[in-house]
């Protein structure tokens, strides 16, 4: 921050945080809003004003709107005023201010209605060899697999073995190595690792069948004996600024007999600021976001024997009860995307809950509904959803990961681009033209559930929320010794993580 943008608000006695002057500088016509900026500010009484992101941005919107830039002369003083309002605004609560502004909510990726299958065999081609194309895309760019060739050559060829493939199997040896197969549209390779190689090794456990990997190594025979495995990754994101509070529950499970109702009521009572102490509230005020990361209601048929463990025996009715729960929320837009237990196909992706089955849930102003997954702009914040049930095939494939640490499992997915990159085990996933598992674009949050056990860690930047459950331990629970986190709710109360206890 050293031209001249920035001695001119210093001459002027305003201060501009990094990534207000990055959203200033990045407008074509930035020196005509400086200077507009400037002389609008000129009038105040205050000292020293500061300005962040969220009040430029506002300005730049409401210059934008008013005034063609090319003749920025001709300007009226309302906005001056509204500026002012903005930065020395202290009589109205924080919801209050919040509601002024609209909700800056949209759908950037949604599979409810572009999901479909014609049915015939050769989807099943096509939906790999899209997931296949699509992390391709990813690995060609990493420095390492730049010069990666197809799996036809390498027999041909005497350099380093540099390629990109899906694993079709990985396994032991007798004697503890690990032996894996890989294939691109052009051939297969098989692929040893050494276990005196133990960085390699170590990595190579969390390798699962069908991810999309890039492999390093060098040939002895017929086989490749791997120098190096590349995964898509990420890489570390800047944390956005964030001036509200967003919150995210799952596992519901209205309709069942273990659904937490006095806990569930006390949270709406909460997030309508009438609940909670005086530090509760506060963040109360801030919410502008609540997110449902599926199994909303129990449903019916889910399990054997469901019916002995349901007080509303009818899906339509355990919607109509949901919607006379959510329905008391005030002023907070709700995203809501389904789970295993709710009336959306159970194949993933699943569309959103159908209206046919939850008509008084769509009846809320201000709810939202899209598929699992999905991905949601908050304000300005990527927010992935995804209810989780592949963190069951997870944690059976992989050394070290459980239903108790699902921020290890978050990690593996984004590592992996891919939510479900196990096929045919648990998760049931519809073979279709695009898979829409992969992830595309990096999320600021991504917001996951099914496990009901609450789980939170930043990786690289990226805030990973499990939201644990509103259900106590069920008989099925009990049998595998999952002990549910029950009614802790977290929220992102201006980019700090909270959990917020409701039992
Ligand atoms: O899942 C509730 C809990 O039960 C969650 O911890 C996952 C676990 N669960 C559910 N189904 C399975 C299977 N098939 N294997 C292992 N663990 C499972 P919910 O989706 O709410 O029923
Ligand atoms: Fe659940
Ligand atoms: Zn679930």
């Amino acid at each position: 921050m050293t031209d001249d943008i920035i001695l001119k608000f210093t001459n002027a006695d305003l201060l501009i945080d990094d990534s207000a002057y990055k959203k200033i500088v990045e407008q074509e016509h930035s020196n005509q809003i400086v200077d507009s900026l400037i002389k609008d500010l000129s009038g105040s009484n205050d000292n020293l004003i500061f300005l962040t992101e969220p009040i430029v941005d506002q300005y730049i919107q409401k210059y934008l709107s008013k005034y063609d830039p090319q003749n920025y002369a001709n300007q009226d003083s309302d906005i001056i005023e509204e500026m002012y309002n903005e930065i020395n605004n202290n009589n109205k609560t924080p919801r209050d201010k919040l509601l002024d502004v609209p909700f800056d909510f949209h759908v950037i990726q949604d599979a409810t209605k572009k999901s479909y299958t014609n049915g015939e065999i050769k989807d099943f081609s096509a939906y790999f060899n899209n997931r296949f194309q699509k992390i391709k895309a990813m690995l060609i760019k990493k420095p390492g697999l730049k010069d990666s060739y197809p799996m036809k050559d390498v027999g041909v060829r005497d350099d380093v073995v540099n390629v990109i493939g899906m694993v079709n199997d990985i396994r032991n040896t007798k004697n503890n190595h690990k032996i894996m197969e890989i294939e691109d549209e052009t051939g297969s390779i098989t692929v040893l690792i050494h276990n005196e190689n133990h960085s390699l090794f170590e990595l190579a456990e969390s390798v699962v069948k069908d991810e999309v990997i890039g492999v390093i190594g060098s040939k002895k025979g017929t086989l490749v004996i791997a120098s190096d495995i590349i995964h898509p990754s990420v890489p570390r994101i800047d944390e956005k600024k964030m001036d509200f509070s967003a919150v995210f529950i799952s596992d519901i499970h209205i309709g069942s007999s273990t659904f937490l109702e006095d806990a569930f009521k006390r949270f709406v009572k909460w997030i309508n600021g009438d609940f909670g102490d005086e530090e509760q509230r506060k963040i109360a005020n801030d919410v502008r976001y609540l997110v449902v990361a599926g199994d909303v209601v129990d449903g019916i048929g889910v399990y054997p024997h469901q019916e002995e463990e349901l007080t509303i025996k009818n899906i339509y009715e355990q919607y109509e009860e949901a919607a006379r729960l959510l329905g008391d929320i005030n002023d907070i837009k709700i995203i809501i995307a389904p789970g295993n237990h709710d009336a959306s196909r159970l194949a993933e992706p699943q569309p959103a809950i159908p209206e046919n089955y939850a008509a008084d849930l769509y009846k809320i102003k201000n709810a939202e509904f899209v598929s699992n997954p999905s991905l949601v702009s908050l304000d300005g914040l990527k927010t992935l959803i995804y209810h989780g049930r592949s963190f069951d095939d997870l944690a059976m494939t992989v050394n070290g990961l459980s239903h108790q640490n699902s921020d290890l499992i978050m990690r593996e997915l984004i590592e992996k681009r891919h939510l479900a990159p196990i096929y045919g085990e648990r998760t049931p996933l519809a073979s279709e033209f695009e898979d829409h598992l992969v992830i595309d674009e990096i999320p600021d949050i991504f917001h996951t559930g099914h496990v009901h056990i609450n789980a939170y860690k930043k990786h690289k930047g990226i805030h990973m929320i499990n939201s644990g459950t509103f259900q106590s331990q069920t008989e099925f629970q009990k049998i595998y010794n999952i002990m549910p986190t029950c009614a802790e709710v977290p929220v992102l109360n201006k980019g700090a993580f909270k959990i917020l206890k409701f039992t």
